[in-house]
């Protein structure tokens, strides 16, 4: 048996498959149909992915591989004009429930005069903006369902400016790969543009009715409801349009990037 050999059989296979599933459950139901769990033998996952599966690092390899053949998956079958469904005043959860990499009463503190948004990248006006200058923007309001990957759901309702008009007029390349998201706390996320683009993506400032208190992300967040709870930034304090991949906070800690729901 030579050296390669051995480290082959050191790997536990039944644990490979378990992450590799974990990774394809990740996907939306019709591309997990796509998939079916015919393709989930290692020698299926590694023909798909061009991974050898030789030792803890290939293995890791491999499961990278297989969550950005998932993205490209997920882009692929994304429809930029399919709508979320949308719920009536009475559905919304109440209380709405509160999430982030830390507790509650240590959401970041925002003072709403000083602020200023910045836009940079791939934007021919990269000027900053202002609270006042961003409310005056055309309004869009959505009662729709924000899903954790943590196992919880709800129903909640946001106010804001549609993003993707707001991207044309900063002068964006609507034809770059990636808008790019930083948080006045640590966190930061990327997204792909047509969802970016896609009509019920909003710049939201307003939660039921009221300015967004900070647990949910004062003085703005993207709101998707096409996309998972981790995928919507609160806090945004500057918007970049990119081609160099930025990933994100839970992303880089191997979430799936596209993070559809
Ligand atoms: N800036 C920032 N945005 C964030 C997070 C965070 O920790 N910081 N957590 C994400 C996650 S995992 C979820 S589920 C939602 C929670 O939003 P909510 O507090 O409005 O329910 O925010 C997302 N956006
Ligand atoms: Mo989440």
């Amino acid at each position: 048996m030579n050296t390669k050999h051995a480290r082959i059989v050191t790997v536990d296979r039944a644990a490979i498959l378990t992450d590799a599933r974990r990774e394809i459950d990740k996907l939306d139901m019709p591309a997990r149909r796509l998939f079916g769990k015919r393709l989930l033998t290692l020698g299926g996952l590694s023909m798909l992915t061009g991974c050898s599966i030789t030792d803890d690092a290939s293995v890791n390899t491999l499961l990278g591989a297989v969550s950005r053949l998932n993205d490209r998956v997920q882009a692929f079958i994304f429809n930029p004009h399919q709508l979320a469904p949308t719920y009536s005043e009475a559905q919304i959860t109440r209380p709405f429930p509160f999430n982030a990499f830390y507790s509650e009463d240590q959401a970041p503190v925002v003072d709403g005069g000083s602020y200023r948004l910045k836009l940079g990248g791939l934007v021919s006006g990269q000027r900053v903006w202002t609270l006042p200058e961003l409310y005056a923007l055309p309004r869009a309001d959505q009662i729709t369902r924000h899903i954790c990957v943590e196992g919880w759901s709800a129903i909640g309702r946001w106010g804001g400016t549609p993003f993707g008009d707001f991207l044309r007029r900063v002068g964006a390349d609507t034809s770059a790969h990636y808008v790019a998201f930083r948080c006045a706390d640590d966190y930061y996320e990327s997204i792909d543009m047509a969802t970016a683009l896609h009509p019920q993506t909003l710049l939201a400032f307003d939660y039921d009715g009221q300015r967004l208190p900070a647990k949910y992300g004062y003085p703005m967040k993207l709101r998707m409801p096409t996309k998972l709870g981790y995928k919507n930034p609160k806090h945004i304090v500057e918007i970049v349009v990119t081609n160099t991949y930025p990933g994100g906070y839970w992303v880089d800690q191997g979430y799936n990037w596209f993070g559809g729901s």
